[in-house]
């Protein structure tokens, strides 16, 4: 996969490229990051990339010329055109599922705005997907686009050393995690769960479905109620296919 981010400060992304999964798999060849700068682009002395609001207010707007001769110096540039997506408060709300949906793609073109936001025709002229990482006001969408970048490569064929762990183990699927221990057997009084020392994979697979659905009944009953959704869904496609 190809990954095109267009942005005011491409140096705020090279930590990340540089640890990790991320790193491992740019390494590997499976994920290649290529950094644009907007201000590259601008024309005036001032390498003007923002301007004041029409009809008046505070803050600064991003100008629709930088970012639309960058995008298509960027889009002229290397194979496929790519999935434009523009990170933005007002966007689709990031998710799992969004992240298997764009690690199907071949390339991703990443726009991260800064200041109050972007000049409408910038939207107008370029249809980006939209998305937004949560409801929260960011100073910018650098971070946003990288937590689309880690969410993506992890999802990469090859990218995880141990391919069990991009999914949990089916019977967890859509949970949060259940409680996990590593050594020493007991720390400072405190031990670990019985049934986890008695080598019982049956019960210990058992412990852990409990756990997680407890775990996720008490803090986020909203992942259930989603999962039954799913769960329907599926029971309607099964249907619809035999009809069909
Ligand atoms: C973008 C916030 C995506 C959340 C961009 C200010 C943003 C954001 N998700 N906030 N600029």
């Amino acid at each position: 996969m190809r990954i095109d981010v267009l942005t005011l400060f491409p140096e705020a992304f090279e930590n990340i490229l540089e640890v990790s999964i991320v790193r491992r798999a740019r390494q590997k060849g499976l994920l290649e990051v290529v950094l644009s700068n907007i201000r590259d682009f601008a024309l005036n002395n001032y390498n003007s990339v923002d301007d004041k609001p029409y009809g008046g207010g505070p803050g600064m707007v991003m100008m629709c010329q930088p970012i639309l001769d960058c995008l298509e110096q960027v889009e002229a540039d290397g194979p496929g055109k790519g999935r434009r997506i523009m990170l933005s408060p007002q966007g689709q709300p990031f998710s799992q599922n969004l992240a298997r949906e764009l690690a199907q793609e071949e390339r991703l073109i990443l726009i991260a705005g800064r200041y109050e936001g972007f000049d409408e025709r910038i939207r107008i002229a370029l249809q980006p997907l939209e998305i937004s990482i949560g409801d929260y006001v960011l100073s910018g969408g650098e971070i946003p686009a990288m937590v689309i970048i880690d969410a993506v490569t992890r999802l990469l064929p090859g990218a995880l050393g141990d391919e069990r762990s991009t999914e949990q183990e089916s019977f967890t699927a859509g949970l949060l995690e259940y409680p996990q221990y590593t050594r020493p057997e007991v720390f400072r009084d405190l031990g670990v769960p019985e049934v986890l020392l008695s080598g019982h994979h049956a019960k210990i697979e058992e412990w852990r479905s409990q756990q997680a659905r407890q775990r996720t009944r008490q803090r986020r009953p909203d992942l259930l109620a989603e999962l039954a959704n799913e769960t329907e869904e599926q029971k309607s496609d099964i249907q619809n296919n035999r009809k069909s």
